[in-house]
């Protein structure tokens, strides 16, 4: 088996994972993306207790994979709050604080900023840029930005100013079809990624292995690899079989609830090294 990922910025061993619990108003979180939707705000038919419970697996499974999980409370005035990942980006000693895209979701980020702050030193970028963490995927010194409706090429100008010094190189990589780039591509093992095809433009991936979701998985493009142990979601029998095969330890994970919200995987935590 290849050697397993660690999305943590700096090649520190990943330690921590910091989790948002499930706000009550969850059933209001931003309904899931498509292509030219105008929003909406209908409740989305989500069973927030059902969403607790899974949640509750959620950080067991990170916690099995050797992570200590910090709970942060909900806050109920942030329906999608509990989609802890795009309100910060830790690369090294840095959290860096985005202005979210979703301009309703922004009063997310303080509480994470603070919880951060505790480990990290604090970067916040600077209108005009918008990101959103689930726009970015770090692969060794290389780090792939979507170039999505949450994040925007002021964002991308800002990390290549802060993170190029630091020997980091920045690829913009436009994404068409998804949410964020890592709706759609995921590290499994260096130089590997799950990759949904046909929404995000491949050329900046040039290079990287690709293990293509099959149609009736494309959600299975979100995974969480660490040391050798996958978790995967809940029906995708056949990647979780592939990776299975390849030698991974497989975890499912029922995100049904999540999914109604617009997320998946990786977007419920913040997985770094402290
Ligand atoms: C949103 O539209 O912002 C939320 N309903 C879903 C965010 C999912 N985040 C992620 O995949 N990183």
């Amino acid at each position: 088996m290849t050697a397993a990922s660690d999305d943590t910025g700096d090649g520190q061993a990943p330690t921590h994972a910091i989790v948002r619990e499930v706000p009550a108003s969850f059933q209001h979180a931003i309904p899931p993306y498509e292509p030219g939707q105008t929003k909406t705000s209908a409740a989305v038919d989500i069973d927030v207790e059902l969403a607790r419970g899974q949640h509750d697996r959620y950080c067991e499974m990170l916690g099995a994979m050797g992570l200590e999980v910090i709970r942060l409370a909900a806050d109920d005035l942030h329906p999608d709050c509990c989609f802890v990942e795009d309100a910060a980006l830790v690369v090294d000693d840095l959290a860096i604080i985005p202005l979210m895209g979703a301009p309703g979701r922004r009063g997310e980020s303080e509480v994470v900023a603070t919880a951060l702050g505790r480990f990290k030193k604090l970067h916040h970028l600077r209108p005009p840029a918008t990101l959103d963490g689930g726009d970015v995927l770090r692969i060794g010194r290389r780090l792939f930005v979507g170039r999505s409706h949450r994040t925007n090429a002021a964002a991308v100008e800002q990390l290549v100013e802060v993170l190029t010094p630091r020997g980091y190189e920045i690829r913009s990589v436009p994404v068409h079809g998804v949410l964020h780039l890592k709706s759609a591509v995921t590290l499994l093992a260096e130089e590997r990624v799950l990759f949904r095809p046909g929404v995000v433009d491949p050329a900046p991936l040039e290079g990287l292995q690709r293990l293509t979701v099959p149609p009736g998985e494309l959600h299975a493009a979100n995974c969480i690899s660490l040391g050798g142990a996958v978790i995967v979601p809940d029906r995708a029998p056949s990647i979780a079989s592939t990776l299975r095969g390849e030698g991974f330890e497989v975890r499912e994970a029922d995100m049904s609830e999540f999914r109604k919200g617009g997320g998946l995987l990786t977007c419920c935590s913040i997985i770094f090294g402290a």
